[in-house]
Parts: C-alpha cells; sequence; structure tokens
C-alpha cells in the first residue's frame, strides 16, 4: 500500500488533517496516534476482509478460542511489525521530526487479563495468525481492565483502569451482529408434536454487541478476528425500573475480576461467564450456517476451546442449542457437542476450581441448569454401572454435589480432550489432582506445554539483541524459532559474547532510566539485576526473595569483610484487592527496599525496587534487561509459568524451583546453565500428605531464620510493631503451608552460587547464549501447533493465501 516514505507521509498528513480538523503544525501528538492507527488498521482491513472470503469458501474447519481473559497490551508496534510496515512507518516519522516511540506511549495497555492465563490466551492469537491457522478468540470487553496500581507510603492502592477513555483505534463494533441473552424467568415445557419442548419465560434479556478486533499474522496476509462483546440494554425490556435495568445491564461488561478466589460466588462473574459463553456460540453457529445447512457435522467443521472452567458452559449452552433450538435429540447432540469442545487446565490449587452454589445458579440460569441436571444424572448412571455399589467414588466425581456445581467436573465430562500446561502439571493433574477422572477417560488427558510469542517478547522489545542474533544466524529464526539452537555454534565466540553482553548493559541502562525517572532512585547498571515479576500470590514466594534480601542485609552489617557481587533485586507485582497476606508482603518488599537503599553500607552492594503497576508494556521494558529470573514457587504448585520463558528467550539465567515449565528449561538447558535449588513437587506432595513439615524447628534451629523473622515483628523497620505479623504467623503459627522455611537454606545457598557464576563474565555469557538458544521451543508457535495437531485438528491456510 506505502511503496514509498514520500507516499506514506502524504498520506499520513492528509489524514492527520482531516480526522483533527487541525493544520498538520498544530496537531497534537494524540491527534497523531489515532491518524496512524486508523491508517493501519485499514491497511489491515484489506487482508481481514479477504482471510474472511477464503475461510468462508474454502470451508476450512476452525477453532474459536474462548477466554474470560485477553491481557494484549499495546497493539500500535505490534501491528506495524506483522504487517511490515514498522520501516517504512518509523523511518517517516523521523522525517517529520515524529517520535513513534512517544507516539506508542499514548496507547493504553487493554488489560483484559489479570497474569498469565490472559497473557497466554494473547499470545495464542498472535501464533494462530502468525501460522496462519483459522483461529479466533471470543471474549469480553471489559470497560475497566485491571486496575491501576499505586504505591502509597508502601502500600498498593487500586485505581479504576480506562483503557477505553480516548476510545480504542483497533475495534470496530458490529452491532448487526448483535445477539440477546437471556437470564432469570423460568421454565415452561409443553409436549409438540411428540416431542417435550422447553420455552424460558418472563426471561430478562441482555444485549451482547461485539466489537471486533483484527489479529495480524506476521507477514503472512492473515488477519483472524478477537471478538469481544459488549453488554447492553436490551431494545425490550421487560424490567419495571428502567435506569435499574441500564445499569445491571451494563455491570456485566463493567469490570474485569481480578483472580481472587475470595470473592467466590458472585453472581455477576456467573453472569459473564454465560454471557460470552452464549453470546459466543450464537455467533459462531451463525458464521458456520453460511456455508452449512444441517449442525450434524458441526464438529467437523468447528472447535471450541475453553481456556480454564471460566467458559465452560459452552458445554450446556451448546446442547441446549442444538436440543432446544435446532431439534436435536439428547444423544446426538452429546456427541457434536463433547467433540466441538476441548478444555485447558491452568491450575493445581484446589481452592482456584471454581464451583457455583446451585441456589445463585438455578435461578440466574434455569434452562441451563437443567441441563447441567441431566448431564449429571446420565454422568452418575454411568458411573454406577462401571462402579456398581461405590458411593463415595460417585459422590467424589459427579458435577452436582453438595448443592454446588463443580465447573471442572463438567468440563472434565463434556469435553473431549484435556490437557495441562506443563509435563509436571499435566502428571499431577493424572496422578494427583484428577486420577478419578483419568481412570475413567484416560485418552482424553494430555499436555500442551505453554509458550509465549517470540515475535513480541524478542523481536519487538529487544530489536538489538534480535539484530545481534539475525546477524549470526540469519533471520530465519522469526519465521522458525527453533533455528535460534544454531546460536549454539557462537558458545566459544568471545566476540559474540561481549556483543551479547553490550545488548544487555543497553537494556539495563534503559530500564535504569526509566526507573530514575519515576522513582528517583539511581542504580548501577554493572550490578545483577535479579527481577521477579508476576502476580503476587503465596505460593510465588515472593517472600523466600524478601527475606533472602533481609538475610543479606544482615550478613552485610554482621561481617565486615563479606562482600558479594553488587546486586538489584527488582519487584513488580499485583495483589487481588482482597488478598490480605499478598498485599502485607508487598508492604514488606517496600519496607525492606527503603530500609536497603537508604543505609550507605549496605547499599553499595544491594539495591530494592518495587516496580509500580506491572503491566505487559512495562514487561517489555523488564525481560530484556534481566540477569537473573526469579522463578521460586513451591514445587508442585505453579502449573507452568511463562515469564519464565520470556527471561529465557531474553538471555536471563532462571534461579527457580522444579516447578513448573521450569523443569522444561532444565531439560533443555542442562544443570550448568540454570540454577536450582528446594523440594521437588514429590518432596512438596509428600509433606503435605504428612501434614507439612515443622516450620518451628526451622524457626529455632536456623540462627539466620530467627533473626530474620524476630526482624519481622521487632519493630526493627521501625514500622508499627504488628505490621507484619500476619506474615510472621503464616510461617511459624500456621506453620508455613508454602515450605518457605524448609527452602531458605537452599535458596541462600543458590543464590551464592549465582554471585560466584557471575564473576566469571566469559561463563556467565555462555551461559546466557545457551539459554537464548534454547529457548525457541518455548515459542508459542510449537505450542499451538500442538494443539493444532493433536486437539483440533485444524490446518494452516497459508498456501491457498
Ligand atoms: C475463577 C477465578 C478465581 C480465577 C481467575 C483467573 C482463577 C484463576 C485465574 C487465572 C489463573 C492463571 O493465570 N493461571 C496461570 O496460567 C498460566 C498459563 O497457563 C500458567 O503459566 C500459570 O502457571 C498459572 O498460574
Amino acid at each position: 500500500m506505502f511503496s514509498s516514505n514520500e507516499q506514506f507521509k502524504q498520506e499520513f498528513i492528509d489524514r492527520v488533517e482531516r480526522m483533527s480538523g487541525k493544520s498538520f503544525a498544530d496537531s497534537s501528538e494524540r491527534d497523531q496516534y489515532q491518524a496512524l492507527g486508523n491508517m493501519v488498521r485499514e491497511f489491515a482491513s484489506q487482508n481481514w476482509i479477504s482471510t474472511n472470503e477464503q475461510y468462508r469458501y474454502s470451508g476450512t474447519k476452525q477453532v474459536y478460542y474462548l477466554s474470560i481473559e485477553f491481557l494484549l497490551g499495546r497493539l500500535l508496534k505490534h501491528n506495524l511489525l506483522n504487517l511490515g510496515i514498522e520501516k517504512i512507518v518509523e523511518e517517516s516519522f523521523t522525517e517529520l521530526g515524529i517520535s513513534l516511540d512517544a507516539i506508542e506511549e499514548l496507547e493504553a495497555d487493554a488489560a483484559l487479563g489479570n497474569g498469565g492465563l490472559g497473557r497466554l490466551a494473547a499470545c495464542f492469537l498472535d501464533s494462530l495468525a502468525s501460522l496462519g491457522l483459522p483461529g479466533h478468540g471470543c471474549g469480553i470487553r471489559y470497560k475497566h481492565g485491571l486496575f491501576e496500581q499505586k504505591i502509597v507510603n508502601g502500600y498498593q492502592v487500586e485505581l479504576p483502569e480506562h483503557w477505553l477513555r480516548n476510545g480504542h483505534v483497533w475495534e470496530v463494533r458490529k452491532l448487526d451482529h448483535a445477539v440477546e441473552i437471556p437470564f432469570w424467568g423460568h421454565i415452561e415445557s409443553t409436549m409438540e408434536n411428540g416431542r417435550l419442548v422447553f420455552h424460558h419465560v418472563n426471561a430478562e434479556r441482555i444485549t451482547a454487541v461485539p466489537y471486533d478486533m483484527p489479529v495480524v499474522g506476521y507477514k503472512n496476509k492473515t488477519v483472524n478476528t478477537l471478538r469481544l462483546w459488549n453488554a447492553e440494554p436490551s431494545a425490550y425490556p421487560i424490567h419495571k425500573d428502567i435506569l435499574k435495568y441500564k445499569r445491571e445491564t451494563e455491570s456485566v461488561s463493567e469490570f474485569l475480576y481480578p483472580d481472587d478466589t475470595h470473592d467466590e460466588g458472585k453472581i455477576l462473574r456467573l453472569k459473564q461467564q454465560y454471557f460470552l459463553v452464549s453470546a459466543s456460540i450464537r455467533s459462531i453457529v451463525r458464521s458456520y450456517r453460511k456455508q452449512h445447512i444441517s449442525l450434524q457435522h458441526f464438529h467437523e467443521h468447528v472447535s471450541i476451546h475453553i481456556n480454564d472452567t471460566h467458559p465452560v458452559l459452552a458445554i450446556p449452552e451448546l446442547l441446549r442449542f442444538l436440543i432446544d433450538e435446532e431439534g436435536y435429540g439428547w444423544d446426538e447432540a452429546w456427541e457434536i457437542t463433547t467433540k466441538t469442545i476441548s478444555y485447558t487446565n491452568h491450575t493445581t490449587l484446589s481452592e482456584a476450581l471454581e464451583r457455583w452454589p446451585i441456589r445463585i445458579f438455578q435461578p440466574l440460569l434455569p434452562r441451563i441448569y437443567l441441563i447441567v441436571e441431566e448431564i449429571n444424572r446420565r454422568f452418575c448412571n454411568e458411573l454406577w454401572e462401571r462402579y456398581p455399589g461405590d458411593w463415595k467414588r460417585i459422590e467424589n466425581m459427579a458435577i452436582i454435589a453438595n448443592e454446588e456445581v463443580k465447573m471442572a467436573h463438567l468440563a472434565l465430562v463434556g469435553s473431549h480432550s484435556v490437557n495441562g500446561v506443563a509435563q509436571i502439571h499435566t502428571e499431577i493433574l493424572k496422578q494427583r489432582e484428577m486420577p478419578l477422572f483419568y481412570e475413567v477417560f484416560p485418552n482424553k488427558f494430555n499436555n500442551k506445554t505453554n509458550g509465549i510469542t517470540h515475535r513480541r517478547w524478542l523481536l519487538k522489545s529487544n530489536p538489538q539483541l534480535a539484530s545481534l542474533i539475525s546477524e549470526a544466524i540469519s533471520d530465519e529464526w522469526i519465521a522458525k524459532p527453533e533455528k535460534l539452537e544454531l546460536l549454539m555454534e557462537y558458545q566459544d565466540d568471545s566476540l559474540f559474547l561481549e556483543q551479547l553482553s553490550k545488548v544487555k548493559e543497553r537494556n539495563k541502562h534503559k530500564l535504569v532510566e526509566t526507573i530514575t525517572a519515576k522513582t528517583g532512585i539511581a542504580l548501577d547498571p554493572t550490578s545483577i539485576f535479579d527481577i521477579q515479576v508476576k502476580r503476587l500470590h503465596a505460593y510465588k514466594r515472593q517472600l523466600l526473595n524478601v527475606l533472602h534480601i533481609m538475610h543479606l542485609y544482615n550478613r552485610i552489617k554482621e561481617d565486615s569483610s563479606f562482600s558479594i557481587t553488587p546486586r538489584t533485586f527488582i519487584f513488580g507485582a499485583k495483589a487481588s484487592p482482597g488478598y490480605y497476606f499478598a498485599k502485607k508482603v508487598i508492604k514488606l518488599i517496600n519496607t525492606v527496599a527503603k530500609k536497603v537503599n537508604e543505609d550507605s553500607e549496605v547499599s553499595k552492594y544491594i539495591r530494592v525496587i518495587f516496580l509500580e503497576n506491572y503491566r505487559v508494556s512495562l514487561a517489555e521494558e523488564i525481560f530484556p534487561a534481566a540477569d537473573v529470573s526469579e522463578q521460586i514457587s513451591t514445587a508442585s504448585k505453579e502449573a507452568s509459568g511463562t515469564g519464565n520463558m520470556k527471561f529465557m528467550m531474553n538471555g536471563a539465567i532462571t534461579l527457580g524451583t522444579m516447578d513448573g515449565a521450569n523443569v522444561e528449561i532444565f531439560e533443555r538447558v542442562g544443570n550448568e546453565n540454570i540454577f536450582t535449588f528446594g523440594l521437588s513437587a514429590d518432596d512438596v506432595l509428600r509433606l503435605q500428605k504428612q501434614g507439612g513439615y515443622r516450620a518451628m524447628e526451622y524457626y529455632q534451629h536456623d540462627r539466620r531464620i530467627r533473626k530474620v523473622l524476630d526482624q519481622l515483628v521487632n519493630g526493627f523497620f521501625s514500622e508499627e510493631q504488628n505490621e507484619f505479623e500476619a506474615i510472621f504467623d503464616s510461617l511459624v503459627a500456621h506453620n508455613d503451608q508454602y515450605f518457605v522455611l524448609r527452602d531458605f537454606s537452599s535458596y541462600v545457598d543458590v543464590q551464592s552460587k549465582v554471585n560466584e557464576a557471575y564473576r566469571n563474565q566469559n561463563e556467565w555469557w555462555k551461559k546466557s547464549l545457551v539459554n537464548i538458544a534454547k529457548s525457541g521451543h518455548f515459542s508459542s508457535d510449537r505450542t499451538i501447533q500442538q494443539y493444532a495437531n493433536e486437539i483440533w485438528r485444524i490446518r494452516s491456510n497459508s498456501n491457498v493465501l
């Protein structure tokens, strides 16, 4: 479309003037952002239309990825890069005296997700499109994404997020594709032509209006769709109080729920889940109907994937549609449904498994509840035939039990594939978490180790490293990330290792500038950048990291001959607003940071930074600047982790437990290129069975631990005496559920190994290089290709275009 810089500039200037009604000279950066965004979207539209047409005419099987979260971040540069017009835009802007970086800053992060699960969905969309696969996202267009975090006096304060304040250039409202979703009311049944027919009467209807976003593949002309649903009042409300109805309706897509297991049972969350599922299935069927009349072969043309159990109502909803609206009998509808739907589990934490009390579920979704009851009845009958008399087993496996609907059981029974997100996680699901289901459905279980898009997390966010790599091994790795392995040949090339270290140094300088501008704290870019960024959760053990920092503080104070390689500890983490313990840990990190940074003796060696408002756009600056990647969850608790992969791909060395995907990183890079420590998953699961270990003994017998823990409660931080009592109690009085004290000594030892290793710079950069070289396996292109081949059975259309 843009044959030259001149042509692009002319069109851009015209566009700015037309849209803003100002002369170009008077236009603001925001005017320029809006104009550029519109131009890029229009540019993508040509391929968007042709991709859709091609899908329609070829009748290729389509996959729909249903997710309550899509953590997209910014899209401008990502789209420029994938459309292959980044260079022309960048050069033209330079000629016009505009900074593309400054323009990019005007785009709000689309933060429609909490963390790993939502970001995985975003990486998957990029890989689907970049592999030319017919896969689309379905989600909710939350008015407010994940809250904005401020740190005030060391405490987290949450502010509502407003990503739509200035509009969102990438979305297109499709009012003509709106659908109506019924809630409440009751069900009446009548006999019609010898069939029992169900009617949902007195339902309150909410209109779901789709907003579509183009998902641009990397230089391959494929543009898929992310369809986000907005909740709006119906044109035919039955409600008497119209204002109340409007408020209640709009609240359905108002907020993203923080991943907080504490506020379970919130009716609005269930409403959101059904809203997403019902709207998506209606629109999927509508699009299917453009090519096929009968739904009998639906599963041969459509796959629906549910991202964790949040969209699991897709199962009863598809059944409902087939039975109530299409007249299928139960058995046929069941076969079509289960063959269409596949499910990913993202957690081993039993408290995070969703359950809904019947008293909430039944009145809100009366027809869906009847269908779930019928699924349950039939499933329990089958179990009874297989295990006659084994009441206990049947009760444990039932979908409805103890006045609750168990969403994971519904997903296991109503789908044809169930996958975990790393090898160890899938094994834990099979052997420990869901062994009864594994016994009944051994063939459903499979593993799909997570991945990340190397286009965003290396090519876009670390352009200097990307260039260095391409100069060495050509840019083939962009299309085939496994080619990064060719870098192994450079292990003994000291010049290359030197260049690698220089890239890291420049990235560290850049991050230091950002941090200093925000906090006023000066940092030493030659120190080791040791980083832990992720949601704050007890199992992720940010606490272990901070206890170790306190220990280092004590060592430096106690022993004047103690010296270490200077280290900068960087944290970024949001805590769920209702998660008391997690918020205390944030306060502790900030308190320790202040004490350390203000002590001239200690801050010669260590500094501690808590980065406010960790989010995708900040993450893009952080990963390229990391030397050490902290992945220190209690073994068996982190399903996979994906931050670990982003660090690795940017040349940081993992310091971690043998948990989640760390295990597979270990297998690939080998013992000498990763620092592991702590209990294994088997150790943890065994100890847990025995009721834990004796944390008190570690407090009593390990002098280092006692000192650090006493400092939590003896006013050492000149804070209120009982500020950190809850943390102290979790470790000592409540017997340290997450094995923090148990792993402390091992963590201290491995940290000192890191310290030693960094002294041998040549060896360090070799480790870094091996990590980059082996990271291709963790590209989400590999993951998506496995889903496509083994679960969805879809094929690329790129040869057709
Ligand atoms: C239902 C509600 C309480 C809830 C909402 C969101 C529960 C959980 C979540 C999010 C979970 C999540 O992000 N899990 C993470 O998924 C990643 C992608 O598979 C994994 O890498 C990571 O280990 C896992 O914690």
